[in-house]
């Protein structure tokens, strides 16, 4: 497959600036610079989630007195991801720690850490369901997202989440990152999914968190990452669209899940999926002058040893895509890991995707 071309690089990073009077080096121009001279020059940076807050059977417990050097993905490759992910569930509550128990000054930390490093940090967001008190995978109601937009009844008490949520970001500084909320929303298993709201309802949703981050809040360094579940048509893919506006990266969640007819075939369908998905986000990227991102991916347990070099790796290889990243190593979940771990049966095989010149590690 061709690779996109530097014109839609340069597209992007002058749409992004907003007049001849602004230098383009804001913390948010570099970023979108960064992630295009990779996707541009055949590079895929790799990404893992939760990378420096823990991993299979450890995690930061000093976390104000801790370096931040222990990886996974570094004890297996030497490398740390180059691109993290944390996730911001339970900070509408004001709690101290994340859904999975990651405390915020440590994900602040960790992310700070990071960038300085010279890595790029992208974070998603698990709220609660509003209306029913339950978690984000609660879907009991689909009348959540017609309630918290304006006009609705939970409008006021969810622009008090939002602003925990703006207050979290704005307190990084003068650092450029990824935001990813309302992702998956094609697919209907959290409270903002397709079955749950309209097509409307949804775009009000996310032009109305994007208002409130950058024109209420002035948080003008995040790079909004827009990502259905695969698979897609184009239509579906862009069913619910806000507009170039409010979107930077195009991005898509898709896990391989291992069927009744084996590891092999699984991967299989899972790689034919995913070029197709890929093929399809790079037409919409050139059409729109976006990135593409897989912005989330991963096999769990990763039962089979060969999955970087024989499935991962021949799927995403010809795509422009500017980063890949693959869920959590949960310490506390027996077999729920999606990046690798020292000891881990598919070790030697991480680390030869690791060692790949066009796989970008940090
Ligand atoms: C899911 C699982 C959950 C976790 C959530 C948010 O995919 O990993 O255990 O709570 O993501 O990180």
């Amino acid at each position: 497959m061709k690779k996109m071309l530097l014109p839609a690089a340069l597209a992007v990073i002058t749409a992004c600036s907003t007049g001849p009077e602004k230098p383009m080096d804001t913390p948010k121009d570099k970023l979108v610079q960064q992630l295009f001279s990779w996707a541009d020059s055949s590079h895929i940076a790799y990404g893992h989630q939760d990378d420096l807050a823990y991993g299979h059977a450890w995690q930061v417990t000093d976390w104000e007195n801790d370096s931040l050097e222990r990886s996974d993905v570094k004890a297996v490759s030497g490398r740390y991801p180059m691109v993290m992910g944390f996730d911001l569930g339970d900070i509408e509550h004001a709690a101290d720690k994340n859904l999975d128990g990651v405390p915020f000054g440590l994900i602040r930390k960790a992310a700070l850490k990071h960038i300085e490093r010279g890595g790029v940090v992208t974070f998603s967001w698990h709220p609660d369901n509003i209306v029913t008190g339950g978690d984000a995978w609660d879907i009991s109601s689909d009348q959540v997202v017609k309630a918290i937009l304006p006009g609705g009844e939970k409008h006021a008490e969810f622009r008090v989440w939002l602003q925990r949520a703006a207050d979290f970001i704005e307190s990084l500084g003068e650092v450029s990152v990824i935001f990813r909320p309302w992702h998956e929303h094609s697919a209907s298993w959290f409270w903002w999914g397709q079955d749950l709201c309209t097509a409307d309802e949804y775009r009000e949703l996310f032009r109305m968190t994007w208002l409130y981050f950058v024109k209420e809040r002035g948080l003008t360094n995040l790079l909004w990452c827009y990502s259905p579940n695969g698979p897609f048509t184009p239509e579906s893919y862009m069913e619910r669209y806000p507009g170039d506006e409010f979107v930077d990266i195009l991005g898509a969640d898709f896990y391989e899940f291992v069927g009744p007819d084996g590891l092999q075939e699984s991967g299989a369908r899972f790689a034919g999926v995913l070029r197709d998905m890929l093929t399809k986000m790079t037409v919409l990227g050139q059409e729109h002058h976006k990135l593409i991102a897989l912005s989330e991916t991963g096999l769990e347990g990763i039962p089979d040893a060969n999955w970087w070099m024989q499935v991962l790796y021949p799927a995403i290889k010809d795509y422009s895509v500017s980063y890949v990243l693959t869920w959590r190593n949960a310490h506390d979940r027996a077999g729920h890991f999606y990046g690798p771990w020292e000891g881990y049966p598919g070790e030697a095989d991480f680390k030869a995707f690791a060692q790949l010149e066009q796989i970008v590690l940090l």
